[in-house]
């Protein structure tokens, strides 16, 4: 099963003024197909081809398969990343189930926005900051480069790309300000709960 881009769910100006037109065009239509092509190419003559792409992730952070990790792990980090995200969104707008266990895992939503942000502040390079379910409970970590919480144990209901393209072309070197912006007014809590109500 090939993998394949899959289209923005909503249009490519709906996210403005929090991420741009010329941010999403660059980083759907080139860094994410890049992924894929390079993804597929990785999985040609591959067993692990036929599986599923969170499988993928689990076998190729086991066998420390970096194209695999970075190209697999990154096309299934961005096909979340578009769910995650939606015009109006953030905020404190958390399905009650949500918010429950925000509340008694993360220590309430001040608490786990501040937590999330320094995340992304703090992983040094590329990667991405996650709230994730692991052993039964809400964490919040990061990762480097194309990395998930798949790979570590955990299921991600929530992730942050702080690669430079996610947000240079629109905040430069304020990964802080990108961050609060994305917790503020891009999170899409509804896709964020279908993922906890899975894990
Ligand atoms: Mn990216």
């Amino acid at each position: 099963m090939a993998l394949e881009l899959p289209a923005l769910p909503y249009a490519y100006d709906a996210l403005a003024p929090y991420m741009s037109k010329e941010t999403l065009e660059f980083h759907h239509d080139k860094h994410h197909m890049a992924y894929v092509t390079n993804g597929n190419n990785a999985l040609k003559d591959s067993p692990l081809a036929s599986k599923s792409i969170e499988e993928i992730c689990k076998a190729a952070y086991a066998e420390k398969s970096a194209p695999l990790i970075n190209n697999v792990g990154q096309h299934y980090n961005h096909i979340h990343f578009w769910m995650w995200m939606k015009p109006n969104g953030g905020g404190k707008k958390l399905p009650s189930r949500l918010q429950a266990a925000v509340d008694s895992d993360l220590g309430g939503y001040d608490k786990m926005r501040a937590d999330f942000v320094q995340a992304g502040l703090t992983q040094f390079g590329s990667g991405w900051c996650w709230i994730a379910k692991k052993d039964g409970k809400l964490t919040i970590t990061k990762t480097p480069n194309g990395e998930n919480p798949l790979m570590h144990g955990a299921s991600p209901i929530l992730g942050c790309d702080v690669w430079e393209h996610s947000y240079y072309i629109d905040y430069r070197n304020l990964r802080q300000k990108y961050l609060e912006a994305f917790v503020d007014n891009l999170v899409n809590w509804d896709h964020v709960d279908e993922m906890f109500s899975k894990a």
